[in-house]
C-alpha cells in the first residue's frame, strides 16, 4: 500500500465541466484500482461507488460535510447555512426538523394532493393551447402545489417557479446560468426572510402545522431560533427539491415517447407500477451527478489511503449505471422494480445511506410518490409529439431535456 498517495498533478476541474456525467465513470473505467484519484479545485480528490461506498461515505467517522460543498454550490443550488452543511448534533437536530416536515404519510399524501390538484387544474387548458412545455408546466404545478401544502402565499406563482427552477439549473456552470441561478436565490432569500419575520411580529398568520409554521418555530441544536436567512434557506430547501421534480416529469414524457408498451402499462392504474416507473426514471436518467464530502482523518478504502482532509466524491450516476448492479443499465426497464424494490444503498439518485442518520435526501419519498402520481396522469393525456431537440446533454450539468419536451394538440380523455 502506497502511504502517501499524491494528487495527480494536472486539475480536473475544467474537465468535470467539459464531461459532466461521464466524468467519473470514464475515469472509473480507465482505472485499476478501487477508486479514481483526482485533483479537483487544487485538492486532493477521491471518487468511490457502490453499495459498500455508500455505507463507507455516509460514516460521520469517514467523511463531514461542513468544509466540502464549494461556495458556487452554495451560492446557488442549497444555500449558506444549509442541512447540508452541518455535521454531527447541529445536523441531526436540523435534519430532524426535515424528517417530521417530510417524512410519514400524512405529510407525503399533503404534497401530492395539492400537486395532483394543480396538475389537473393546469390540463384543463391544455387542449386551447398551440403547445406546451412540460418541464415548464411542471415547474408551475409543482410550485403552486408545494407552496401551497407549505403555507406559502405567492404572488406570482410564475416567477417563483423560475426562480426554483434557476437555482437548480445553475449550480454547476461558470456561465450565465449561474449568476441567474445566484439572482433567484438571492430573491427568494429575501422574500421569504420577510415572510418569516412577519410571521414572527404576528402580521402574517402561519397555517397551523405548515411548513412555515415549523420552520418558523424550530429551535436549533443550540436551543435557539433559525435567523430569517436561515430560516428561508431551509424553507427553500423544502420547496426548491420538490418543484426539481420537474425534471424528471420531462424525462418521463422522453419516456413515453420511446415506449409506448410502457405507456399502456402506466395507463392500467397499477400503483405498483406506477412506483417501479418512478425508480426507473431516478435511475435511468442524469440527475444529480455525484456528492461530496471531506476525510475527517487519515483513511483505507480497499486498501488504498485516503489523506485527512481529501475530498471524497460519491458517484451517483456513475452507480445508477453500473453493469455491475444493473442488468442492461442503458435500457429503461420498470419492470426491474416490480418485484423488486430497490435496496438502500444499492439505487441512489438523491443519495443513500439512512436518511434518518446521515445527509440521505429526506424527500426521497415525496419525489416517489409525486412521480408515481403525475406518471399516470401523463400517459392518460393524449398528445403529439412535434419535431424538436430531444437530446439529454450528459455534459451539461444538470443535465435536461433540450426542448423541455414540447406537445401538441392535447386531448383530455373523458
Ligand atoms: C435540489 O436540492 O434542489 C435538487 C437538486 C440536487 C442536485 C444535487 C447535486 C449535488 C452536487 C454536489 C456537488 C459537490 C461537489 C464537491
Amino acid at each position: 500500500m502506497n502511504q502517501n498517495p499524491r494528487a495527480p498533478i494536472v486539475d480536473s476541474s475544467l474537465a468535470v465541466l467539459a464531461k459532466g456525467y461521464a466524468w467519473l465513470p470514464d475515469r472509473r473505467r480507465r482505472t485499476a484500482g478501487p477508486l479514481v484519484r483526482a485533483r479537483l479545485m487544487g485538492q486532493h480528490a477521491v471518487a468511490l461507488h457502490g453499495p459498500e461506498a455508500v455505507r463507507f461515505f455516509y460514516d460521520e467517522r469517514h467523511v463531514e460535510r461542513g468544509t466540502a460543498l464549494p461556495g458556487p454550490v452554495l451560492s446557488t443550488l442549497f444555500g449558506h447555512g444549509a442541512v447540508h452543511t452541518l455535521d454531527g448534533q447541529a445536523h441531526r437536530v436540523r435534519k430532524g426538523m426535515f424528517l417530521s416536515l417530510l417524512t410519514g404519510p400524512e405529510a407525503v399524501a399533503g404534497v401530492v394532493e395539492r400537486v395532483a390538484a394543480a396538475w389537473d387544474e393546469a390540463v384543463e387548458s391544455w387542449p386551447g393551447r398551440p403547445s406546451v412545455v412540460l418541464f415548464d408546466e411542471a415547474s408551475r404545478v409543482l410550485t403552486r402545489g408545494v407552496c401551497q401544502w407549505a403555507g406559502i402565499p405567492l404572488d406570482d406563482s410564475d416567477s417563483v417557479a423560475r426562480d426554483l427552477v434557476a437555482m437548480v439549473d445553475g449550480f454547476a456552470t461558470p456561465g450565465p446560468r449561474h449568476w441567474r441561478a445566484r439572482g433567484a436565490r438571492a430573491r427568494c432569500e429575501a422574500s421569504l426572510g420577510r415572510l418569516v419575520e412577519d410571521v414572527r411580529e404576528g402580521t402574517v398568520t402561519a397555517p397551523a402545522g405548515s411548513v412555515l409554521e415549523e420552520i418558523v418555530r424550530h429551535r436549533d441544536a443550540d436551543g435557539e431560533f433559525l435567523d430569517p436567512h436561515t430560516a428561508a434557506v431551509e424553507l427553500l430547501n423544502v420547496v426548491r427539491p420538490t418543484v426539481a421534480v420537474c425534471w424528471f416529469v420531462a424525462y418521463a414524457g422522453h419516456a413515453l415517447r420511446a415506449r409506448p408498451d410502457v405507456r399502456e402499462r402506466l395507463r392500467q392504474d397499477d400503483p405498483a407500477y406506477a412506483v417501479a416507473f418512478a425508480h426507473e426514471l431516478r435511475r435511468f436518467y442524469p440527475f444529480a451527478p455525484f456528492l461530496g464530502g471531506r476525510a475527517v482523518k487519515d483513511l483505507e478504502w480497499r486498501g488504498e489511503p485516503i489523506p485527512s482532509g481529501a475530498l471524497i466524491l460519491l458517484d451517483l450516476y456513475g452507480q445508477n449505471h453500473d453493469p455491475d448492479l444493473w442488468d442492461e443499465p442503458y435500457a429503461f426497464h420498470p419492470d426491474r422494480f416490480l418485484n423488486r424494490p430497490p435496496h438502500r444503498d444499492e439505487l441512489v439518485p438523491q443519495g443513500g445511506g439512512d436518511r434518518t442518520a446521515g445527509h440521505r435526501c429526506p424527500g426521497e419519498d415525496i419525489t416517489i410518490a409525486l412521480l408515481g402520481a403525475l406518471g399516470p396522469r401523463l400517459a392518460r393525456l393524449e398528445y403529439d409529439v412535434p419535431e424538436q431537440d430531444l437530446r439529454i446533454p450528459l455534459n451539461r450539468m444538470p443535465s435536461r431535456v433540450r426542448s423541455g419536451f414540447v406537445i401538441e394538440s392535447v386531448r383530455v380523455p373523458a
